[in-house]
């Protein structure tokens, strides 16, 4: 991902975001040297291109989804009473292909759970009997992979339990909820680098037995989309399926109050991520396994799977950005605002 010109010979994706680049570059530094590189004949600029507009977004009712929901969407499934009063709770979770926009005129085939990148934020407490019944919809393949402690044939892997869920089929995973904190799910199948990259991960959140002092929650999910399926970097980053996003709707927070962010990187081809913060300090709880902050700071990194939450308050008002603190993410969809009112 290093390499300039290799970059500019991806094709029409590329070349769509990069007016988008610009514009979010702008608040970052003033010398957009990759946004004037020139388009290869016939990719982006040509009529048979993609349509890129600026200040055009991408049209999330087609797309299913929107990441301003996203962001604050916690699926709590359906709970019974089990007869030794332990609470059991379900979720449906369902694979499909799907196309989306992911920059305005560029079209991802995604495959997707429940319909959208990333998938559903699934949110239990530790103890619970969990049961996660799974639906392969797709044309391809899949599994669910969870991230917790569980028995091998729950693992979602092949060779083990239901082992690998062909299309049209469905399995359960059963499994307790623990330990508490911040985990993720994904599907195992193999080419499994390609498979995470199509968009096929979730959330999965275990609150501890006494719950956290209440906040405005919302979930943060790191990804990247390898527009060229070249399996060897990405064109577009983005958190919560879209890029650029939460520059065109910036998250609305108020003054002083509690934000909590479940922060999740499960981005695939680049070996590390980060969020920074401006203007602000936040707690880290690493994993989200203590309930003793581990750090207080303005940026964290996280290999892909690492995840953590962030506890902060905004004391002033007004718009403060939050990016990937690594510049070339930043610069290809990775940033956003929050807008702090009273
Ligand atoms: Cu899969």
């Amino acid at each position: 991902m290093n390499d300039p010109s290799r970059r500019f010979l991806l094709g029409g994706a590329l070349a769509s975001t990069a007016g988008l680049a610009l514009a979010g570059r702008s608040l970052l530094d003033a010398s957009p040297a990759k946004a004037q590189a020139p388009v290869p004949a016939g990719h982006g600029g040509g009529a048979d291109g993609p349509t890129f507009r600026i200040g055009q977004t991408v049209d999330h009712t087609a797309n299913g989804f929107n990441p301003t929901q996203v962001l604050r969407d916690f699926d709590y499934g359906t709970t019974t009473r089990l007869p030794d009063g332990r609470t059991l709770r379900e979720w449906e979770v369902f694979a499909s292909d799907e196309d989306i926009e992911v920059a305005p005129g560029v079209t991802f085939p995604a495959w997707t759970l429940n319909a959208r990148v990333p998938g559903p934020t699934l949110r239990c407490r530790e103890g619970e009997l969990l049961r996660v019944h799974f639906r392969n919809g797709s044309e391809h393949p899949h599994t669910l992979h969870f991230h917790g402690i569980h028995p091998a044939e729950m693992d979602g892997i092949a060779g083990l339990g239901a082992g690998i869920i062909q299309p049209g089929q469905s399995t359960t995973y059963e499994f307790d909820a623990t330990p508490f904190g911040l985990h993720l799910f994904h599907c195992h199948v193999g080419p499994l680098a390609e498979h995470i990259a199509r968009g096929m991960y979730g959330t999965f959140i275990v609150d501890p037995p006494t719950p956290r002092p209440p906040a405005d929650e919302m979930v943060m999910v790191m990804h990247g989309y390898n527009t060229t399926f070249d399996g060897e970097g990405n064109q577009l980053y983005a958190v919560n399926g879209i890029p650029f996003h939460y520059m065109h709707e910036p998250v609305r927070v108020k003054r002083n109050e509690l934000v909590r962010i479940y922060l999740v990187n499960v981005l695939e081809y680049d070996p590390i991520n980060s969020f920074h913060v401006h203007g602000n300090f936040f707690d880290y709880y690493p994993t989200g396994t203590r309930l003793q902050s581990s750090e207080f700071t303005d940026t964290i990194v996280q290999g892909q799977g690492q995840r953590g939450i962030c506890e902060m308050r905004f004391p002033h008002p007004g718009k403060y950005m939050f990016h990937a603190h690594k510049t070339e993410f930043a610069e290809l969809g990775w940033m956003g605002f929050f807008e702090v009112s009273d």
